[in-house]
């Protein structure tokens, strides 16, 4: 009976650590800004075939619409109810987008935008993505309902009313966080509020969320809020499943505020990861790859078992939320295709993978002025579609950054070492490193200025191995380099300085 209780009690705790996948899935993308018609089409043609699990979407409920400046991404953080209606599509769209998804196995991740509403200096009216109506001044949201006796502005104890002093865990929580309209969510009625909005996306098929600003929300308030969500729906799921939950929250140490604040929920952003790797890939700070042998926790990063880990994210990739400037993406390919090619190879977190679109940038002073521009967008404002080209590109300035061969081949090595630890770890004494995962992968990265030369011990099976970076296997053939590994495990790599991608991968599921 003692054993019994702490199995269920253990299956409930592990549950929102855990994203649901599809077994042997182990990432998500990120298809930030995306249409849900798109989105849907996307599971069936191409992430379901190529081994991604889940996606996390862009806020799905009716949010105010921003005209200066001019319809920004940002307006989606800004909710005005909990009507699905967004740029992205409405009810149908979404529930089709859902069960589409799911139908192949990819499930869906909502980033959730619970702890406030719009801006406070919105004003009134019915500009908003449904023409739900919003009173910013009496704090009236009939869409939800929600009412001033909804709002933090008694608690709040600074003068402006917004967030001062990041070093005052209250007034992180209690106050606007850059002047958004903060939910009372130790209220009984807004829980209720927020529990059904959840439940219904739950009913629905949704498999977890991204909890937005979790910062800004006390870890027991979140919890409670939990504690109302029913179990995933048994159409796709097993029965008692619970929700994955992922909480945004930015701690890259030295504020009163810590991640580990909220583990009892769920997993939880680690921010220091994309910061870090993005001084070690530009080999800032004195970095170098030799160092990542200790990688993870050794770096003074949460729990393995409690990260979600990525690259960029939808804010850093634009200077929004914190990272700065060592930030890898798109806009510099060659070292973010390094960066994310680590990342899907080494154990360390849960990984997510992030698909942008492009603007272009403009620096004022070392600041992004054009950091706001929303997503490729036709002149009434409606989003574009996301067109898909003869190469399998996207068209359309949609970046798709998870159908980049090396990423998407990386994210299948990724799948193909799941469950294996890290082994014959080599490094010169510098930016020249290689590791295996148990034996059923192997990666080699030269991020040295001077060409590698190496014979080194893989730990994989003889035979003849597609690289999975500079192409892939196909039917019986290799299209691009091939690495035979000899009887004792050994092979040879050579990646010259100048290579297109100056790392090379290997696993089973790629042997000839
Ligand atoms: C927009 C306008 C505002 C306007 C507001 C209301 O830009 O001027 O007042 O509308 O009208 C997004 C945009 C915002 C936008 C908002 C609503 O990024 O610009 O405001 O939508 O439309 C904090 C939060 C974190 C948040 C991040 C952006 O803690 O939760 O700011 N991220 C999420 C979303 C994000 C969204 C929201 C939340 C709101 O991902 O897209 O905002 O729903 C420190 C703190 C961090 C803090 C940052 C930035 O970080 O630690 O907690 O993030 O500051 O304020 C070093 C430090 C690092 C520090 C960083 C920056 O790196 O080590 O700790 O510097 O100083």
């Amino acid at each position: 009976m003692k054993l019994f209780l702490l199995l269920v009690v253990a299956g409930l705790c592990s549950a929102q650590y855990n994203p649901n996948m599809m077994d042997g899935k182990t990432s998500i993308v990120h298809l930030f800004e995306w249409r849900w018609a798109d989105i849907a089409a996307e599971c069936e043609r191409y992430l379901g075939p190529n081994g991604y699990g889940g996606v996390q979407i862009s806020p799905p409920n009716e949010n105010i619409v921003v005209t200066n400046p001019n319809r920004p991404w940002y307006e989606r953080y800004q909710p005005v109810s909990y009507k699905l209606c967004t740029r992205s599509g409405n009810e149908q769209q979404f529930r089709d987008m859902v069960t589409r998804c799911n139908n192949v196995g990819v499930f869906i991740y909502v980033d959730s935008v619970i702890n406030h509403m719009c801006g406070s200096s919105a004003g009134s009216g019915t500009r908003s993505t449904c023409g739900s109506s919003y009173s910013t001044g009496t704090r009236d949201f009939p869409g939800v309902p929600y009412s001033k006796l909804d709002f933090n502005d008694n608690k709040c104890t600074t003068r402006s009313g917004d967030i001062e002093n990041y070093a005052d865990a209250s007034q992180v929580r209690d106050c606007r966080l850059v002047d958004l309209l903060d939910l009372a969510l130790e209220k009984d009625y807004v829980r209720g509020k927020i529990a059904d909005f959840m439940n219904n996306l739950i009913g629905i098929g949704v498999a977890g969320f991204r909890l937005d600003a979790s910062k800004h929300m006390w870890p027991g308030d979140i919890k409670a809020i939990l504690n109302r969500l029913g179990d995933l729906n048994t159409k796709w799921f097993p029965s008692g499943a619970k929700a994955f939950i992922f909480q945004e929250v930015i701690d890259l140490g030295g504020e009163a505020i810590s991640a580990s604040e909220y583990f009892g929920n769920g997993r939880v952003t680690e921010f220091k990861y994309g910061a870090m790797l993005g001084n070690v890939i530009r080999k800032w700070n004195g970095e170098k790859m030799a160092y990542l042998k200790n990688w993870g926790e050794g770096w003074g990063f949460m729990p393995t078992d409690k990260a979600l880990v990525f690259v960029d994210n939808h804010d850093n990739q634009r200077g929004h939320g914190a990272g700065g400037s060592s930030i890898l993406t798109f806009f510099d390919a060659r070292l973010y295709k390094m960066g994310v090619g680590f990342m899907l190879a080494h154990p360390y977190g849960f990984t997510r993978v992030m698909s942008s679109y492009r603007w272009t940038r403009n620096f004022v002073d070392g600041k992004d002025v054009n950091d706001w521009i929303g997503p490729p967008s036709n002149s009434d404002g409606s989003t574009k579609a996301v067109t898909i080209n003869a190469d399998s590109t996207c068209g359309n300035d949609w970046v798709c950054e998870h159908r980049w061969r090396e990423i998407m081949n990386m994210v299948l090595f990724r799948n193909a070492v799941d469950g294996e630890a890290v082994a014959n770890w080599w490094n010169n004494t510098g930016n020249q490193i290689a590791f295996g995962r148990g034996s059923k992968g192997f990666i080699v990265f030269n991020n040295d200025n001077s060409n590698m030369d190496v014979t080194l011990m893989t730990g994989l099976p003889a035979g003849t191995y597609c690289d999975v970076i500079s192409g892939q296997k196909e039917g019986t053939r290799c299209t691009s380099k091939q690495i035979s590994v000899a009887s004792d495990g050994s092979a040879h790599f050579l990646i010259p300085t100048t290579a297109e991608d100056p790392f090379l991968a290997i696993h089973v599921n790629a042997k000839l």
